[in-house]
């Protein structure tokens, strides 16, 4: 990965420069309370036991944010012990309250404690998943730590906002007498595209078999040969596996680990399921991966190999810029319990760590508020043309806009229309405003929520994130234009932008 391979300093200079926040710990505890997940996994508990919790920020997400950031932050225990549980949230500053996640959405934090890139120790997406370490161990933490918490919040709104990324930690002091029989767990990372600042791959209708498409086992061509290094991992020593669950985006129906012996036939040790509350079934954030449960442990020995895979459902939509990651928690010792997994089958299945959340009510796609545009006059011709995006808005054929400008633009088949980004700033360092143009059905006008619009055009084309970014970690295609396909049937077309779904539009090919 770019990122890791970075020296220090240069990792650190990104960070500082992208934003250096160090809130104390005493004043941020007061000034954040995310509330309790519904239906949250039990706590293991400890004498002399203490929940802490950790507020980071006020973090400032720009209108029409989607960019990957560095920070550093001092925010950690002070005093030595170990954590064994972490549970992440997101809240405005003003109100406490979780944002709904069709409108800011946390797509990643990944908590890297003293610079470990590598293996960061915890990470959260949407999902939301609590990391409750099984009685017996915990992450090792020291009062000198420093926690370089990378998050990537979107916003979905031309609205800045204002929040915090919250942990809470439940931690053992090494004064607890508890504390003696902890055993030290430590993160290892494993992601089906390898480790990459921004490890995706897209998942297209239709593809794999069966309705159903498993990354890394069905890429071809270029999505195979970019997968980066350590998509498997290779055992150096006795190692005892203690828990684990999967990340993925919408779509996502399952990650899989693996373990790989010479002369054996390949094990699956879990499976992490998403559990859709979505009403309209794989297709929004509204779900929980499920996680091992406390019994399961796997000892692994030196030259067997872990791998990860994920499954995404095919049959509804394209799902672009998807990711799998199962992080590991693992203890680097034989001395922990756990069995042979080729000897003894490990529980595959496990459970969700929380229920439904309320951030995920508003599922959209149940009123209509904008233009059909298969229902309007044709527009202007931009055949071999530029149409601008800007202000959120596309110029022509925009599903909000009334009278001449809203009509659909036309193209001649075997013609197209190049659209550009013009709220990007052009210079990687200072653009943080990305636009797609990502087909959707016709009429692709309803109330825009966490459900809806989808990428499910019935012909699929994707622009990519118009604009610019630091090369080892951007989302965006580096470039602010994209033109439609020439090959595009004579017809009205439909589309939404990814990063802000409320923006639609429209284009018509003519003979
Ligand atoms: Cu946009």
């Amino acid at each position: 990965m770019k990122l890791m391979s970075m020296p220090r300093a240069a990792v650190l200079t990104a960070a500082v420069t992208a934003a250096f926040i160090a809130a104390p710990a005493a004043a941020s505890a007061a000034a954040c309370n995310p509330p309790a997940k519904r239906g949250e996994v039990a706590h293991v508990n400890y004498s002399g036991m203490k929940s802490q919790l950790f507020c980071f920020g006020p973090i400032t997400i720009k209108p029409g944010q989607n960019t990957i950031e560095f920070p550093v932050s001092k925010l950690v225990p002070n005093e030595d012990g170990y954590i064994t549980r972490f549970d992440p949230d997101l809240v405005y500053t003003d109100t406490n309250e979780v944002p709904g996640v069709d409108v800011l959405h946390l797509h990643h934090g990944v908590w890297a404690v003293n610079n470990n890139f590598t293996n960061p120790q915890w990470a959260a997406g949407e999902e939301k998943t609590i990391f409750q370490l099984p009685r017996g161990f915990g992450w090792r933490s020291r009062p000198t730590d420093t926690v370089i918490v990378n998050h990537m919040i979107h916003n979905l709104y031309p609205a800045p906002a204002h929040v915090y990324l919250t942990w809470r930690v439940d931690f053992v002091p090494l004064t607890s007498p508890d504390a003696a029989s902890i055993k030290r767990a430590q993160t290892l990372w494993l992601d089906v595209a390898g480790l990459k600042a921004y490890p995706v791959f897209d998942v297209l209708r239709g593809s794999g078999s069966g309705g159903k498409y498993t990354f890394p086992d069905q890429a071809r061509g270029a999505e195979r040969r970019n997968i980066g290094s350590r998509h498997e991992f290779t055992a150096t020593r006795d190692m005892t596996l203690i828990g684990t669950a999967g990340h993925e985006h919408p779509g996502g129906l399952k990650t899989e680990l693996r373990i790989k012996r010479a002369g054996r036939s390949d094990r699956k040790l879990f499976e992490s399921i998403a559990q859709y509350f979505e009403p309209a079934g794989a297709v929004s954030w509204d779900v929980a991966m499920t996680a091992t449960k406390p019994s399961w442990r796997v000892k692994v020995k030196p030259g067997d190999k872990l791998a990860v895979n994920a499954t995404y459902d095919t049959k509804n939509a394209s799902w672009y810029e998807s990711m799998g990651i199962m992080p590991v928690a693992v203890y680097y010792g034989s001395d922990a319990g756990g069995d042979d997994p080729f000897v003894t089958q490990p529980p595959i299945t496990g459970e969700v760590t929380h229920g439904h959340l309320n951030e995920n009510d508003n599922h959209g796609g149940k009123t209509v508020t904008l233009n059909d545009a298969t229902r309007l006059i044709s527009g202007a011709s931009f055949s071999s043309k530029t149409l601008p995006i800007k202000n959120y808005v596309y110029t022509q054929g925009d599903l909000s806009l009334g009278g001449l400008q809203g009509r659909p633009p036309t193209v001649r088949r075997g013609s197209s229309i190049t659209f550009r980004n013009d709220d990007s700033t052009g210079n990687p360092n200072t653009d943080y405003v990305f636009h797609t143009i990502t087909a959707c059905k016709n009429p692709c006008n309803k109330d825009t929520g966490i459900a809806y619009p989808l990428a499910n055009g019935a012909v699929q084309f994707d622009s990519g994130q118009l604009g610019y970014g630091p090369g080892f970690a951007t989302p965006t295609a580096n470039r602010k234009t994209w033109s439609t396909p020439k090959n595009l049937p004579t017809g009205t077309y439909s589309y939404f932008c990814r990063v802000h779904p409320y923006m639609r539009g429209a284009i018509r090919v003519t003979n």
